[in-house]
């Protein structure tokens, strides 16, 4: 039999148990574990001090409920504020751990931006749309016909040499000019025409400035009176931005078979102002691109009275202003994707 002092003892000792598992513990999950020893109805070691009351005479059983009854009370209590310790010093743990120093060096954003012929070829669609051109999207693979033909460049003429052409069958090729592309605008409209068509053209051609693969823009204009004055105020409209205000054209005589009279175009070189440096070869001046009048012929292929409508056409390399204005002096160096050199070029 128990008498009320021996459960006193046992209670005082259960107390220190308590108090001394406590000290070890580091988070709530392991005092929910704890309490369960203690408390759990069945074999919680408090619970299990109920068990005696059947040895209890009957006078004494009711002061020995009351004391069970309130050393449970009393270790609710207690657990309850050491899991409200327990929580603070997780969260004060946690925010420890996860606190930001805001003074740190942030990590270096990188942001992706286009390629700069993307750019250039973006920069000269805005500068003609705002000239009132609009967009033709011309196709890669085209026919002999409308690469050479159409724009009086038969079989064997002479001029076909200009371009060493990647045949894919004795029909189709990969164009080599965007100006294959003036035949499909003048056979579906009529004029006035006014369109600029960008895209890549293919050569076999390689060296430090000539890419089997590169990248060309063709201007037309078909209009009543159309003059090389018209072919020349466009021009500087557009060299002007792309180089500077301080910018200019001139005009050399040239050929292609597709334009007559034909030209070549060349800048006033924008690095010296025309006084003679490295990068125009102490000429003041830089040729940029082909141009001239549509020939009669290609007009008439085309189905447009050349007696009431002339034109005016012009072709340049991408990549060409590309380097020119960035400052390039090898083109595979544009196709190489070597960011560290892309990443220097800053608009
Ligand atoms: C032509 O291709 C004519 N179709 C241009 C034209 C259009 C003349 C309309 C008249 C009227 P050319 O072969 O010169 O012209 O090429 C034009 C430009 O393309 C050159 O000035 C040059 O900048 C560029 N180019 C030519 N070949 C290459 C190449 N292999 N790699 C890089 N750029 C090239």
């Amino acid at each position: 039999m128990q008498d009320l002092s021996e459960l006193q003892r046992q209670i005082e000792s259960i107390k220190a148990e308590i108090r001394q598992n406590a000290g070890e513990l580091k988070n709530s999950k392991e005092l929910y574990e704890l309490k369960k020893n203690f408390l759990d109805s069945k074999q919680g070691k408090l619970s299990q001090l109920m068990k005696g009351m059947a040895q209890v005479p009957n006078e004494l059983k009711s002061q020995f409920g009351k004391a069970v009854n309130e050393a449970k009370q009393w270790s609710l209590t207690f657990f309850d504020e050491f899991d409200t310790k327990l929580k603070e010093q997780e969260l004060k743990l946690r925010y420890e751990s996860e606190k930001i120093d805001i003074t740190m060096p942030a990590e270096k954003i990188k942001p992706g931006k286009l390629h700069p012929i993307t750019t250039v070829r973006n920069q000269l669609v805005d500068i003609f749309a705002g000239m009132g051109f609009s967009v033709f999207e011309g196709a890669e693979i085209e026919t002999d016909f409308y690469n050479f033909t159409a724009l009086n460049t038969p079989q064997d003429h002479p001029a076909r040499d200009m371009q060493d052409t990647f045949y894919l069958s004795p029909e189709f090729l990969l164009r080599t000019q965007t100006s294959a592309g003036q035949i499909h605008v003048m056979e579906s409209n009529k004029p006035p025409i006014k369109i600029i068509s960008p895209g890549k053209v293919f050569r076999s051609d390689d060296d430090a400035t000539h890419s089997p693969m590169f990248s060309q823009m063709e201007g037309l204009v078909v209009d009543e009176g159309i003059t090389l004055c018209d072919l020349q105020g466009s021009l500087n409209m557009f060299v002007k931005q792309i180089f500077g205000e301080e910018t200019t054209t001139r005009l050399r005589p040239s050929y292609f078979p597709f334009t007559e009279p034909s030209v070549e175009v060349d800048v006033s070189c924008f690095q010296c102002g025309g006084k003679g440096c490295k990068l125009c070869k102490g000429t003041g001046w830089i040729e940029v691109l082909g141009a001239g009048i549509v020939n009669k012929k290609v007009l008439e292929n085309c189905g447009i009275d050349s007696d009431k409508y002339s034109g005016f056409a012009f072709g340049l390399g991408l990549e060409r202003i590309a380097m020119l204005k960035y400052g390039i002096n090898n083109i595979k160096m544009l196709f190489e994707s070597d960011l560290r050199v892309l990443d220097q070029i800053d608009e």
